[in-house]
């Protein structure tokens, strides 16, 4: 599947390095499923460092939480320790890092259900005040087909490398299209436009963590070993669409043929065998892991990615993402943005340790 890709990606580099040259803000430019990432802000470097060490929800002290076991496992499933093939020996886009195909020793450990909701999400800005980072930047990327005439005409930066990419001032989780949206009728939709350090706050105050990328990968296989996608190698079998992805022509035509044009309710859709929903399709999950495309091919156990690093590892793809220009709806997937940015096709959902 590279092939399809180089000749975009050559290109979307060039514009890229020449964006940067000019000090504007900077897409990862790989094959245009990928976040714009936040880089013009020039307050960005101390901000979310700071914002965080100083919020509400990092200084709460333990025993204002009131949150029981029960309440931590509620929405959860209990994963199997066990051994299996992480990343690919045939990547699709081996520039992500996908390959090679490494034997991974798990613990057992629990993963949330579903992507954490809107629902999910208020409740926490409820108990704890919590300001996300897009409310804080006041705005943050939205894609351009789901913007209205009205909020498009106030916008004159784009991002040439991905126009369809658009920064909107008061886009955040509570507006995921700009001020003129909400999310009324979305409340059991996964949250968007929360950033890395955003999704951190909410799993620690809900007595979890983000998942590892080891872990999320194992959660999206469901106990089968090398297949694309969390139900087999087939996307659509017998036709049945198992996951909100993009059909039609990307990113001008999508014709909502597997009922969603935008995200679907955290239940949408069949789950995998562990139970769980929408890991692929519907909206990118951040997990712990900061990005790195090397990998040893050595067996590990319980990896958690580099010690450091710029961008953190998001997996699964959205709604957003098309065979030809984004093919990374698949588990062994992988694509990373940085932890202060934030999008309309981005969330995450929460792991826990077993013991
Ligand atoms: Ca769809
Ligand atoms: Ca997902």
């Amino acid at each position: 599947m590279p092939a399809p890709c180089m000749s975009v990606c050559w290109s979307l580099q060039l514009v890229l390095f020449l964006l940067q040259l000019l000090g504007q803000r900077k897409v990862l430019a790989d094959c245009g499923c990928n976040d714009a990432n936040r880089g013009g802000h020039s307050e960005s470097t101390s901000h979310h460092g700071a914002a965080f060490k100083y919020s509400r929800e990092a200084n709460e002290p333990e025993s204002s939480k009131k949150t029981t076991q029960a309440q931590v496992y509620d929405q959860m499933v209990l994963l199997p320790s066990g051994v299996f093939s992480m990343g690919t020996n045939e990547p699709a886009i081996p520039q992500d890092g996908e390959s090679p195909a490494r034997r991974v020793n798990l613990d057992s450990f629990y993963m949330d259900i579903y992507e954490v909701s809107n629902k999910e999400f208020a409740k926490f800005v409820k108990a704890t005040g919590h300001v996300t980072e897009a409310e804080k930047f006041g705005d943050s990327f939205v894609f351009e087909g789901l913007i209205s005439e009205d909020v498009k005409s106030n916008i004159h930066q784009a991002v040439a490398a991905a126009p369809w990419w658009l920064p909107v001032k008061g886009a955040n989780w509570r507006h995921p299209e700009g001020p003129d949206s909400n999310i009324s009728d979305r409340m059991d939709h996964p949250v968007l436009h929360v950033s890395w350090n955003d999704a951190s706050a909410f799993c620690k105050w809900a007595g979890k963590r983000l998942p590892t990328e080891a872990e999320w990968e194992y959660a999206c296989r469901g106990g089968l070993e090398n297949r694309l996608f969390p139900w087999g190698n087939k996307l659509q079998p017998k036709g049945e669409h198992l996951a909100n992805v993009w059909q039609g022509e990307f990113p001008t035509q999508n014709t909502g043929e597997d009922g969603y044009v935008q995200t679907s309710p955290v239940t949408a859709f069949s789950a995998n065998g562990y139970g769980l929903y929408n890991m692929v399709g519907n909206a990118w999950e951040w997990t712990s892991d900061w990005w790195n495309t090397h990998h040893t091919a050595d067996e590990t156990t319980n990896p958690k990615g580099p010690s450091s690093g710029k961008d953190k590892v998001k997996k699964g793809g959205s709604y957003m993402c098309h065979k030809s220009y984004c093919y990374r709806y698949r588990c062994a997937a992988r694509s990373q943005n940085t932890p202060d940015s934030s999008a309309s096709n981005l969330g995450f959902r929460c792991a826990a340790s077993a013991v």
